[in-house]
């Protein structure tokens, strides 16, 4: 049978969590604020604009809305100079194993991610001809935990979100999935992920086994 397969795209699929540190670590820096590896870990799965008012918060910085809207475009073209270079040798170990098998067992292929740069970043690395459908944050109005990416993601694919399967590796992504009905699997470390239904540190963890039971 099939089901939707629906993966996260930052610290699922690719670590794109260093170039956004870096992009944000300039703005901050520009403003005095002090943006440690630490706080980076709060902007893991959050929209790009509650990013900022995170790191604005950290340094107890007020601004205007005009200023803010600069420092968005400005963060965002640095991350795009980053991501240009990005080649097939940065997709996470183990993923392009479970993309062909999933293929191979004509399943359903959904991307559900907060980025609004989603697809470039699939190209780049050279994996999006494996997605049926891309939901991204172009596309969606509630972040999660709200399950919106996740359930449009199933639609789109024209699966039901119950028993659908979603990779993710943020805490509110996991809840997303939970709310949907979904099969949550949490993609790193357990203890954070507590709520996920499966757990794994990697893609390697995931064995042939345990797809097989899910696309019987
Ligand atoms: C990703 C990252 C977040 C980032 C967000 C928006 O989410 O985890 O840190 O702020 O996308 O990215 P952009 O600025 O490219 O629109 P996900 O859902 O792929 O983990
Ligand atoms: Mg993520």
């Amino acid at each position: 049978s099939q089901r939707a397969f629906i993966f996260d795209l930052d610290g699922v699929i690719v670590d794109t969590a260093k170039y956004h540190y870096l992009a944000w670590q300039k703005i901050a820096g520009r403003l005095g604020i002090d943006f440690t590896h630490e706080h980076n870990e709060l902007l893991k799965g959050v929209s790009r604009i509650r990013s900022l008012d995170i790191i604005l918060g950290l340094g107890n910085v007020e601004a205007s809305q005009e200023d803010k809207d600069k420092w968005l475009v400005e963060k965002n073209e640095d991350y795009l100079n980053y991501i240009v270079n990005m080649k097939a040798d940065e997709i996470l170990v183990g993923v392009v194993p479970v993309l062909e098998f999933l293929r191979q067992n004509n399943q359903p292929i959904a991307l559900g991610s907060a980025s609004k740069n989603a697809r470039p970043i699939l190209e780049k690395v050279g994996i999006l001809h494996f997605f049926d459908a891309i939901v991204d944050g172009n596309d969606v109005t509630n972040a999660k935990p709200d399950p919106e990416v996740f359930l449009k993601a199933a639609q789109l694919v024209g699966m039901p979100a119950e028993g659908a399967v979603v990779f993710e590796d943020s805490v509110a992504g996991i809840q997303a999935a939970n709310i949907a009905g979904m099969v949550s699997i949490g993609i790193g470390d357990k203890a954070i992920l507590n709520e996920a239904q499966h757990n794994v540190n990697d893609f390697t963890e995931i064995s042939t086994d345990f797809l097989q039971t899910l696309v019987n």
